[in-house]
């Protein structure tokens, strides 16, 4: 093998540091990150699991328009943004809530997309993450072209673009790849392989080796990690952003791990997946498996993990409170702020659904 093939390739093995007994495996290349990111990472997953799970009981109460969970993905998510720096830029799908609220936006802004009140609920400028993206892989193109403007003005911005398996196989994925490689923009793309797109297993996805494999096709490092192992995932995703941020170009990490709930609500996944395999997964919880880690280490005890679930309990029942106040949308917003003046097309179309509204509702405007 050539000496820049080696530097492209993915490991053969998902990096790992944390084994599913939370012992530590030293690494020639990566390191356990530091005592302080650790439990930091920690208080981040406890809050991400809590909010997953809330948000799961508000979409059943009605609450929620629909949640894609990442129950099961939360290292995933708490390190794509733990890694970032204030200046840098987040670029998440529908099912990254958890990395966009360990990024400072709060649980109720956050869900006001998923909610179906708005379109997004906090201003992307001031915690610098884009608006959750649903059609599949055009966030790419976004966090590339954001990537590629800091470049020019010579800002130390890095942007990370998250997306799942799935995505990895729409056009997008390859135009924001190869651009990215080419002019050797500052961003990291992080998939989170979670074995499913909807019911479409990996394998009918890609022939690849790995969804890593991809990267030294476009001649851009690539590298595989353990995706329950929040350790693991910090240090590698940390890694390609410090080399984004020296001007080495972008990177593909492949996140190995796994949708422990349906797609959204809407779903029914016992039609295209075992119990089994679910089961054995959910043996492998990313949380279970850094707590252990705490505990073993002296860094965790009773007192400490209470205070850490007390804390996570509290956001849990603002965003409650939060999701119960009633909101009335004013229907006339959907033709607001497309246009500085409304065409006459569109104008219309207002009329229309206004008359129908004062019809069915009998309402007085
Ligand atoms: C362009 C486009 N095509 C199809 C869809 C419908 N769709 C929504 S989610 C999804 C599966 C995506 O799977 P993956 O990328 O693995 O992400 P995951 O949901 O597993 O996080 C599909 C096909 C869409 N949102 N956008
Ligand atoms: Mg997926």
């Amino acid at each position: 093998m050539t000496a820049i093939a080696e530097t492209l390739l993915p490991r053969e093995q998902p990096v790992s540091l944390l084994d599913a007994d939370g012992v530590v495996h030293a690494d020639d290349a990566y390191e356990r990150p530091d005592d302080e990111a650790l439990l930091g990472a920690y208080r981040a997953l406890v809050t991400g699991r809590r909010v997953n799970d809330q948000c799961y009981a508000l979409v059943r109460q009605g609450r929620l328009a629909v949640y894609p969970s990442s129950h099961g993905q939360e290292a995933c998510q708490v390190a794509a943004s733990l890694v970032l720096s204030d200046q840098d830029w987040l670029f998440p799908t529908y099912r990254d809530s958890v990395a966009v609220m360990t990024r400072g936006v709060s649980p109720a802004e956050a869900l006001v997309l998923l909610r179906g009140d708005w379109h997004s609920g906090y201003d992307p400028q001031r915690y610098r993450v884009a608006p959750q993206a649903t059609p599949l892989a055009t966030q790419l193109l976004h966090a590339v072209g954001v990537a590629h403007a800091a470049k020019l003005r010579g800002e130390p911005t890095v942007v990370m673009a998250l997306c799942g398996d799935g995505a990895t196989s729409e056009g997008d994925f390859h135009e924001a790849l190869n651009f990215a490689a080419v002019f050797r923009v500052p961003v990291v793309f992080l998939v989170q392989n979670n074995e499913f797109a909807i019911s479409v297993p990996l394998s009918r996805q890609t022939a690849a080796a790995s969804l890593a494999h991809k990267a030294i096709g476009y001649g851009i490092r690539g590298q595989r990690v353990d995706g329950n192992d929040v350790a693991a995932v910090l240090s590698v995703v940390g890694d390609a952003v410090d080399r984004a941020r020296a001007g080495e170009g972008p990177s593909l990490i492949e996140a190995h791990t796994y949708r422990m709930q349906a797609h959204t609500n809407a779903d029914d996944d016992t039609r295209y997946r075992g119990r089994d395999e679910v089961a054995a997964w959910v043996a492998r919880d990313p949380l279970v498996r850094v707590r252990t880690h705490l505990q073993a280490v002296g860094l965790l005890d009773e007192e400490l993990d209470a205070e850490i679930a007390d804390a996570a309990e509290e956001t849990a029942a603002q965003l409650r409170a939060a999701m119960n106040t009633e909101v009335e949308p004013d229907p006339e917003d959907l033709f607001r702020y497309v246009f500085a003046e409304r065409p006459p097309h569109l104008e219309r179309q207002w009329q229309q659904l206004r008359d129908e509204l004062e019809r069915n509702e009998g309402i007085e405007r």
